[in-house]
C-alpha cells in the first residue's frame, strides 16, 4: 500500500553520496538513516506546514453542514464571488496552499463536470458559465499557493451511489479535476461515507462495504499516474493521515510513523481506522504517514451567518498552530466563504492578528546571535557542526558521532536574555532519531530543567513561561541513533493583551424552565434537569444498558411562559466521548404540554460525531409556544442518549 518509489535514490542523493573528510583527511560518512523514512513527496509536503481548506457549496446557501443531495443547483448563487480575495486572505495568513471542496457530500460540483447536471453549470452563478475550481486554482497560481482537491467519496445526490457504476463516475470526476486544473499538491478523501440521502430521488439509506466498495488501490494508482507529486490523504494515508479529531490539535507527541489499525481488528481501510491512534501515531510505526490537523476557523465547516461572532481569536489560532505545526503535524485551517463568495471580515481580522503574532515571534532567532557549542560533533567536522543549525537549510544538520545518543548543545547569550519559545527540527531524511529531550537554563551557577518532551520530527515548538537566563541547553535524553538536527531557534513571543472577559451577568434566560417529562433516565438519578441547567459540563443521560431505554427517547420542557421560537439548539456532550450523541432528531411544540401533534422540525445533526459543536436548527416558521419536546431518534455511538444542553433561538 505504501509506495516508497524513489526513496532510495533520493536518500542516496541527500545523505549517501556525500562523504566528508576531516582536515586531517579522515573520511566521515553521514549517519546511517534510522527506521522508516519519508519519500520525496512527503519531504516536500513537510515543508508546507500551514495551508487552508475552503468549504464552499450549496450548504453555504442552505445554512447546512451536510446537504442531503436533493438541493436544486439554483440555490448556489454567490453575489460577489472573488477567488482573489479568498486566495489573498490565505496567502497573507501565511498559508502555502488551499484545498477546495470541489464536491462535498451533497454531490454538487463547483466545476461544470461533464458527468452530471448537478453542478455550477445549472446555477445562476455567471449564468451557468462559471467554474469555481478554475477560478480558485488560477488565483492560487497567481499568488504562489499550491492547489489541492477535496472530492467527497460519499455522494448523496447520485442515483448510483453504493452501486459499482458510481465508482466509474467518481473516478471520471477525479480525472477531470486532476487533468484540467494544473498541478495538485494534495487529494483529500473524506472518511464520512454512506447513510441516508436523496440518491436520485430514492430518498433512502444506502450503506456500503467500506473494505471493498471504493477499491481505493486503483483510485490511488490513478492519482499517482496523473499527478505523481500529489499527496493522498485519508484517515490512514497512504501519504498523509487524519489526526483523528476536528478540534485543531495533534497528540503530544505526534509521531510521523504510524501503523493503521482497523476497527474490531478488521483490515484497515479508509473511514474505519482507530481514529484515536491518529493523534499520536506510533514510535517505530510501520509506515511514514504524518498527521494533518484539519479544523475550521468557525464552529462549522461551512459559512453560517449565525457564527459570525464565533470566529476563533488570533490567540486561539496561535494555540492551534503550536498544537499542530509545533508537534510535527501540518495545520489545515478551514476558511469558509460567505454567501457573497468572500472570506468574511471577522475571519480576515482574526487571521491578521494570528499572522502578526507569529511574525513578531519568529522575527529574531536569539540563539543565532549567541555563542553555541556542542558536547559532541560528528568527527569534529565543521560540516556536522552547530553552525548548520542556523543556516535555514533543512538538508544540513548538526550530528554527533555514532553511538553518542545523548549529546547536548548550549547557547550562551552573553548577558541575560528572556524567551518563551524554542524551535527544534530533525533532519527527516535521516528518520525519527530522537525519543526524548530536555531544555535547561543556567540559574545561579547550575543547570535547571524547565521543559521536557517526547519526539522532535519535522518541527517541535516548545512554548511556555518566560525564561530569563544567560545560557540555555538542549539535552537529548534518549535517541535510537545519534541525533541529526537541522535547525534550532530561541524566540520571544510578544505578550498578548489581556483579553477583556465580560463579567456582565450572563443570565441564560432559563430560570423559569422545568423538565415536564422524560421518557427515561438513569433510575434514581433524576438528572434530566442537566439538559437545561446552563452548564455544558453536566449531561442528561438515559439508561445505558436497558434495551427499552435506547432511542427513541424524549424530553419535554416547560419554559414557564410563551415565547416566539425561531428554532432550537442541542449541545452534545463536550467530554470527547461519542456515547449517546444524538444525530437524528424530531422537535415538537405544544400549547398545553400534553398534545404534541406532528414534529415542527426533523432531521440530522450533520458531522456531529467528528465535530461535536452546538447544533442550531431553525424552524421553517417561527411559532409561539410555552412547551417543547426534543425527541432523539438515533445516536452516533452506544444505545443510550446524552444531552449536555437544550436551548432555543428566539
Ligand atoms: C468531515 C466532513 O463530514 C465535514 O463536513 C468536513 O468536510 C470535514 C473536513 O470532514 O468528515
Amino acid at each position: 500500500m505504501i509506495t516508497m518509489i524513489g526513496v532510495r535514490s533520493f536518500l542516496f542523493f541527500l545523505v549517501g553520496a556525500v562523504f566528508l573528510s576531516t582536515p586531517a583527511g579522515a573520511v566521515f560518512a553521514p549517519p546511517k538513516p534510522y527506521g522508516i523514512l519519508p519519500n520525496e513527496g512527503q519531504l516536500a509536503w513537510h515543508e508546507l506546514e500551514f495551508y487552508g481548506f475552503v468549504h464552499f457549496s450549496i450548504n453555504t446557501f442552505t445554512d447546512r453542514e451536510w446537504g442531503g443531495g436533493e438541493e436544486l443547483p439554483s440555490r448556489f448563487n454567490p453575489t460577489d464571488f472573488s477567488a482573489e480575495q479568498i486566495v489573498r486572505t490565505a496567502a497573507e495568513a501565511g498559508m502555502k496552499g488551499l484545498i477546495l471542496t470541489c464536491k462535498h457530500h451533497d454531490g454538487f460540483c463547483l466545476w461544470p463536470s461533464e458527468f452530471t447536471e448537478h453542478s455550477v453549470k445549472n446555477s445562476p452563478y455567471k449564468a451557468g458559465k462559471g467554474d469555481i475550481v478554475r477560478e480558485i486554482s488560477e488565483a492560487c497560481k497567481k499568488e504562489g499557493l499550491k492547489f489541492g482537491v477535496y472530492l467527497s467519496p460519499w455522494d448523496r445526490n447520485h442515483a448510483e451511489y453504493a452501486r459499482p457504476e458510481y465508482i466509474d463516475y467518481f473516478r471520471a470526476q477525479l480525472r477531470e479535476l486532476l487533468t484540467g486544473y494544473g498541478p495538485v499538491f494534495e487529494v483529500w478523501f473524506d472518511g464520512a461515507n454512506g447513510g441516508t440521502g436523496y440518491y436520485g430521488g430514492a430518498n433512502e439509506s444506502r450503506n456500503i462495504d467500506r473494505a471493498t466498495y471504493y477499491d481505493w488501490e486503483n483510485t490511488w494508482a490513478m492519482v499517482r499516474e496523473l499527478q505523481p507529486q500529489a499527496m493522498l490523504f485519508t484517515d490512514l494515508g497512504p501519504d498523509v493521515r487524519w489526526v483523528g479529531n476536528e478540534h485543531g490539535h495533534a497528540g503530544d507527541p505526534c509521531w510521523a510513523t504510524y501503523t493503521p489499525h482497523g476497527l474490531n481488528g478488521a483490515r484497515p481501510v479508509p473511514g474505519q481506522t482507530l481514529y484515536k491512534e491518529g493523534e499520536n501515531g506510533h514510535r517505530d510505526g510501520m509506515y511514514w504517514i504524518p498527521a494533518e490537523v484539519d479544523v475550521s476557523i468557525r464552529p462549522g465547516w461551512f459559512y453560517h451567518a449565525s457564527q459570525d461572532g464565533k470566529v476563533r481569536s488570533p490567540r486561539n489560532l496561535v494555540d492551534l498552530y503550536y498544537a499542530s505545526v509545533g508537534r510535527g503535524a501540518s495545520f489545515l485551517l478551514n476558511l469558509p466563504p460567505d454567501r457573497r463568495g468572500r472570506i468574511h471580515e471577522n475571519d480576515v481580522e482574526a487571521l491578521r492578528g494570528f499572522r502578526a503574532h507569529l511574525d513578531a515571534t519568529f522575527a529574531v532567532n536569539l540563539a543565532k546571535a549567541g555563542k553555541v557549542s556542542a558536547s559532541n560533533t560528528r568527527g569534529n567536522h565543521v560540516a556536522y557542526g552547530v553552525a548548520q543549525l542556523f543556516d535555514g537549510d533543512r538538508s544540513t544538520y548538526w550530528a554527533s558521532d555514532d553511538g553518542v545518543c545523548t549529546p547536548s548543545i548550549a547557547v550562551e547569550f552573553g548577558g541575560e536574555q528572556a524567551f518563551n519559545v524554542v524551535d527544534i527540527r530533525e533532519n527527516l531524511a535521516l528518520g525519527l532519531r530522537v525519543d526524548r529531550w530536555a531544555l535547561d537554563r543556567w540559574d545561579n551557577g547550575a543547570w535547571v530543567e524547565f521543559a521536557t518532551g517526547e519526539g522532535i520530527g519535522s518541527r517541535r515548538l516548545w512554548q511556555g513561561d518566560l525564561q530569563t537566563t544567560s545560557k540555555v541547553r538542549l539535552r537529548i535524553v534518549e535517541a535510537a541513533a545519534c541525533p541529526a538536527l537541522s535547525e534550532f531557534g530561541i524566540y520571544r513571543a510578544p505578550d498578548w493583551a489581556v483579553e477583556q472577559v465580560s463579567v456582565a451577568d450572563k443570565t441564560s434566560g432559563k430560570s423559569d424552565w422545568k423538565v415536564l417529562a422524560v421518557s427515561s433516565e438513569i433510575k434514581g438519578g433524576g438528572d434530566a434537569f442537566r439538559a437545561i441547567d446552563s452548564n455544558p459540563k453536566t449531561v442528561w443521560n438515559t439508561h445505558p444498558v436497558t434495551k427499552e431505554l435506547a432511542p427513541p427517547q424524549e424530553i419535554c420542557i416547560d419554559m414557564g411562559k410563551k415565547k416566539l421560537l425561531k428554532g432550537f439548539t442541542y449541545l452534545p456532550r463536550q467530554d470527547h466521548t461519542p456515547n449517546g450523541i444524538v444525530d437524528q432528531y424530531e422537535f415538537y411544540v405544544s400549547q398545553d404540554g400534553k398534545m404534541w401533534g406532528s414534529p415542527v422540525a426533523t432531521g440530522e445533526f450533520s458531522n456531529i460525531k467528528s465535530n461535536p459543536i452546538e447544533q442550531q436548527i431553525l424552524l421553517d416558521t417561527p411559532v409561539k409556544t410555552r412547551y417543547f419536546k426534543f425527541r432523539a431518534l438515533h445516536v452516533v455511538h452506544s444505545r443510550h442518549i446524552t444531552v449536555a444542553e437544550l436551548g432555543i433561538v428566539e
